[in-house]
């Protein structure tokens, strides 16, 4: 048999010491949620879209053109690339192991760090992979390389023998993974959704006109749903401009032909297409980097809303049109539909599902990429661009006269509204600008009250521990004091009645001590705003402070550490080699003297806020937003062994942390 393991080097100059090794998949069954998400409907789909996007980089990357997926039962996929074929050479840092084994076996041995492989990458080649490998009952990947073909057999991650040569390839290349989602992971019989696949495929054919993806789906699967087809060949030379039509199909349009462009910036592409709906229809903007779908948005639609805008303003200048200057990105993109998908070399995903993008340098190339071409479409056609602002335009009259009706509306509620004695209220109206501080006793609220800046900033001091709605009746809910003050002070009422533009504050912030009892309050808070007023977090509206826990001087140079961790950092890399540091801890923030609360907390120009989020409510946000309905009820409900059991799964959690 021929020397499989020696070291292999081919025409791409590619070799297996390309393969970034950082460690094992114990972790990954141990904690899957981690690294997948949950596991959940949602996840286990998770498992196909990363293969199916080491097969797509391969596209990507030009060297396949041709996908085939393969729902052969409700829990076996097949997915196959004509690509190069994963490496079948040793690996010199794990003598005896192929390239394909160290790849699925284990975590970060994607060569996409080192970018020599790849120029532009969703998966993150070999991390995907290895994932699902551990998460399969069995995982199958065959190989046709340089005219043979290999296999290797896997069990929840571990190899069942070595990688063998099992055969010639004389005509055919590429790589072949099949795998059955465990079990012992996503519970009994977990199960595949043709549909969701089949759109899975769908959408990467529309993202990428290079390749054919070939889906192929077991019959008896469909059982029940004729919006399947058993087998389709799905390639779209038209794009994105294609993959609007189809999204907006049943929709009524503004405009006879979508705005839809490609554009090639320093080996980087940025490709969108968007069309204008008939009033009132919903729009939708759905986002794709390197065909990975970001449904949390990112830099790439920061700057392809703020390209629009601009280029409509400008046109509005042009035209001697005063009122262009006022639109927003919201009054421009009210009932618009758009797809965005850009190919970026080296893509920052947020969160372990990667579904939000963070490169920062892709909102200026999109926007750069964007602009002047919608600027010479809108000039291409100056009635239909007239209209188009016309319509923007009367959105932001809209908007500025419904604020002007809530400003109005406050004041006259508030003359009528008692207000709660307590509350330390501010001058202005205008929510875009006030915030309520929720504060934690008496002495806090007196220091807030005298950094604050009286005309946005309302103060609030709640007593101590307020009640927990997880676990308390609704009368008991009713009768709390402390809630109801909250809800009188914000103007709105809790439960069905909550009304968003009753809010008398445009934003809620939390502000409690940087201690435990601190966070504590802050999770009650948290708790009875999820609960009573949903809406106010998904409208962003929910924030926590983030006060310092030491601040540390060195000579006249002063910074604040929020916690131990960047104490811990700025004492290596914050000051001087020289010098003493000096090392004071807050003991809360009612002994903190009021400029340095200001400075480092409320002032909104130097503090900084973590804002509260929730996962969308969308399809895809929905499992997301179970699985946030089961912690809170673990975290704050009645069930104490609940709490014991997910603090003893995660108690590690924090001791790795604390190793760090
Ligand atoms: C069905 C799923 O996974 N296809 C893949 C390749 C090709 C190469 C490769 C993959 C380690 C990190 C470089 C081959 N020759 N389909 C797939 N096709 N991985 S996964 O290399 C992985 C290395 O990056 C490949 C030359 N360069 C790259």
């Amino acid at each position: 048999m021929a020397d499989l393991f020696g070291a292999a080097a081919n025409a791409e100059g590619y070799d297996a010491s390309n393969i970034e090794v950082l460690e094992g998949l114990e972790p990954v069954r141990h904690r899957p949620g981690m690294y997948i998400g949950g596991t959940d409907e949602r996840a286990l789909h998770h498992l196909a879209a990363e293969i199916l996007d080491n097969s797509m980089d391969e596209a990507v990357a030009g060297h396949a053109n041709r996908i085939d997926i393969y729902l052969e039962a409700a829990d076996r996929l097949t997915i196959r690339d004509n690509g190069r074929g994963m490496p079948v050479g040793g690996h010199p840092k794990f003598p005896g192991k192929s390239a394909v084994e160290v790849i699925l076996t284990t975590l970060h041995a994607g060569g996409k760090f080192s970018g020599k492989a790849y120029a532009t990458s969703g998966g993150l080649h070999g991390v995907g992979a290895s994932v699902v490998n551990a998460l399969s009952s069995e995982l199958h990947v065959e190989i046709a390389r340089e005219k043979k073909l290999y296999s290797q057999s896997f069990a929840r991650g571990l190899p069942q023998g070595t990688l063998a040569e099992i055969g010639s390839a004389p005509n055919r290349r590429g790589t072949s993974v099949t795998f059955c989602p465990d079990p012992e992971i996503f519970g009994a019989n977990p199960k595949f959704r043709p549909a969701t696949l089949y759109r899975m495929a769908r959408s990467k054919a529309y993202l990428f006109a290079g390749v054919e993806i070939r889906w192929k789906c077991d019959p008896a699967l469909l059982a029940n749903d004729d919006t399947v087809p058993a087998d389709e060949t799905l390639h779209y030379p038209g794009g994105l401009a294609d993959f609007l039509d189809d999204a907006t199909r049943d929709k009524g349009l503004l405009i006879s032909t979508p705005f839809a462009a490609q554009v090639e910036l320093d080996g980087q592409k940025f490709e969108w297409a968007i069309t204008w709906l008939n009033g009132g229809e919903d729009g939708f903007f759905h986002s794709y980097c390197n065909t990975v779908p970001t449904p949390s948005g990112g830099t790439h639609e920061t700057g392809f809303r703020q390209a629009i805008t601009r280029a409509l303003r400008s046109f509005g200048d042009l035209a001697g049109n005063k009122k262009a200057a006022d639109i927003t990105a919201d009054d421009v993109f009210a009932g618009t539909a758009v797809m965005l998908s850009v190919f970026l070399r080296d893509p920052q995903f947020q969160g372990q599902t990667k579904d939000r993008l963070v490169s920062a340098e892709a909102t200026r190339q999109t926007e750069q990429a964007a602009r002047d071409r919608f600027e010479q479409w809108l000039a291409a056609d100056a009635a239909r661009a007239t209209f188009l602002l016309d319509a923007a335009i009367e959105r932001a009259e809209e908007r500025k006269r419904r604020k002007k009706e809530r400003e109005v509306a406050r004041k006259s509620a508030t003359r009528k509204l008692r207000l709660p004695g307590k509350l330390a209220d501010c001058t202005l109206n205008d929510t875009d600008q006030t915030e309520l501080f929720l504060v934690e006793g008496d002495s806090a609220g007196g220091s807030a009250k005298q950094a604050r800046d009286r005309k946005t900033q309302a103060v609030l001091p709640l007593r101590g521990k307020i009640l927990n709605v997880a676990s308390a009746s609704t009368e008991k809910l009713g009768a709390n004091q402390e809630l109801s003050d909250l809800s009188l002070a914000l103007g709105v009422r809790a439960g069905k009645d909550f009304r968003i533009d009753d809010l008398r504050y445009g934003r809620v912030i939390i502000m409690t001590d940087a201690d435990v009892d601190g966070a504590h309050i802050a999770a009650l808070l948290m708790t009875y705003f999820y609960r009573e007023m949903p809406s106010l977090i998904e409208a962003g509206r929910l924030f926590l402070a983030q006060p310092p826990l030491y601040r540390m001087t060195q000579g006249a140079k002063t910074l604040y550490a929020l916690d131990d961790l960047q104490r811990e950092e700025l004492t290596q890399s914050g000051f001087s080699a020289r010098g003493k540091i000096e090392i004071s801890r807050f003991k809360g923030l009612g002994e903190m003297p009021p400029a340095q609360l200001r400075e480092t907390t409320m002032n909104p120009e130097t503090r900084r806020l973590l804002r509260v989020e929730l996962p969308r409510r969308d399809t895809i946000g929905a499992d997301a937003r179970r699985g946030v309905d089961q912690l809170v009820n673990t975290l704050m409900g009645k069930k104490a062994e609940l709490r014991f059991g997910y603090i003893r799964d995660h108690a590690e959690d924090v001791l790795a942390d604390l190793d760090l």
